[in-house]
């Protein structure tokens, strides 16, 4: 008896009649889907064909560029071109704006492999990505958006073979890859109120570099929770959409090299930060940056923009933003 499961584009077609929506944002998730499992395919067979090592190039960020970086970026502008649904990109491995197709109806932001240091290892890393609207109603002045406009935002973490989705007032969906490469078992992902499955997650070498507070919280609060780190903002934040509890990436203000510290944060606000934040939002949780101000209504200044990022389980958030807002 063979078992049918429901496919993700089954899944989105039915989303979009229920909310009398185009066939448009299909088309641009089949762009994604397409993208994502290309990659994977890259990623899969990166050790053999050499392509999991560094490809001698320093991006933006100043941070030196992996092969697997390049060949995601090509994949991806690839299909989001051929969609002829989107505008422009930005994208954490191109310095400027990447303009597509001026009719194209939506932005996409993106960070086509997050988690490079776990690219040499072959160990599980993300492609994340944000999605915002175009004004359909009048002119398009393609200002940068805040977390608060985007109609979607996901991740797939490679090579798992999983896909969570995060669809505006319509929750967070996660789907898994079948023996035919397609996403199926549409999984409505919600934050679990019980706390003892709960984590939290952060790079414990940094603790002492964090804000006297935040080191504070983590002593008070450490002991309740178990600790897990992948040191890849999809895996560990897919974790914590599962068993509850909060990923922290507090900004860095006493390092002993103060030419280390980060007090903007280190992750990126746009292709990061705010596609985490959305998902966890549309599952019943929460994410605030270093003063504790909403990672979704925070109105981006430039592409590459970061932000300090505590993301999770309202309760947990809550907590430690009460402690961020306090004035000092
Ligand atoms: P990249 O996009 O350059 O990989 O940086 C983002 C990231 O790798 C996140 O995925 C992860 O949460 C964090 O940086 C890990 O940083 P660290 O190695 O300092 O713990």
């Amino acid at each position: 008896m063979i078992r049918f499961e429901q496919t993700f584009m089954n899944f989105l077609l039915q989303h979009q009649e229920r909310h009398n929506r185009t066939y448009h944002f299909l088309i641009l998730m089949d762009a994604m889907i397409s993208a994502a499992n290309h990659i994977q395919h890259y990623y899969l067979t990166g050790a053999l064909k050499g392509n999991l090592g560094l490809a001698g190039d320093i991006n933006v960020q100043g941070e030196d560029v992996m092969r697997m970086d390049q060949i995601a970026q090509e994949i991806t502008i690839h299909y989001l071109k051929a969609s002829g649904r989107v505008i422009h990109a930005i994208s954490e491995e191109s310095d400027e704006i990447i303009l597509l197709n001026p009719d194209g109806r939506y932005f996409v932001y993106f960070d086509p492999l997050d988690g490079s240091s776990n690219i040499p290892h072959g160990l599980p890393v993300g492609f994340l990505f944000g999605i915002a609207k175009r004004n359909l109603e009048g002119p398009e002045d393609g200002h940068l958006r805040a977390g608060r406009d985007y109609i979607a935002a996901g991740m797939f973490v490679i090579p798992t073979g999983t896909f969570t989705l995060g669809l505006k007032d319509a929750g967070t969906w996660r789907f898994h890859i079948d023996e035919t490469m397609t996403f199926v078992r549409p999984t409505r992902m919600t934050l679990p109120a019980e706390t003892k499955t709960w984590e939290l997650s952060f790079n414990a070498s940094n603790r002492r570099t964090y804000a006297e507070r935040v080191q504070e919280w983590i002593e008070e609060n450490e002991s309740k929770y178990a600790f897990r780190y992948l040191g890849a903002l999809a895996g560990d934040f897919h974790r914590i959409l599962s068993n509850g509890g909060m990923f922290m990436y507090p900004a860095i203000v006493n390092h002993p090299n103060p030419k280390k510290n980060r007090p903007e944060g280190k992750l990126r606000l746009m292709y990061e930060g705010a596609v985490v934040a959305f998902m966890c939002r549309e599952a019943g949780g929460a994410a605030v940056n270093e003063a504790g101000i909403p990672i979704l209504e925070i109105q981006p200044e430039k592409h590459h923009q970061r932000t300090a990022l505590y993301v999770g389980s309202k309760g947990l958030v809550e907590d430690i933003a009460k402690i961020l807002r306090e004035k000092r």
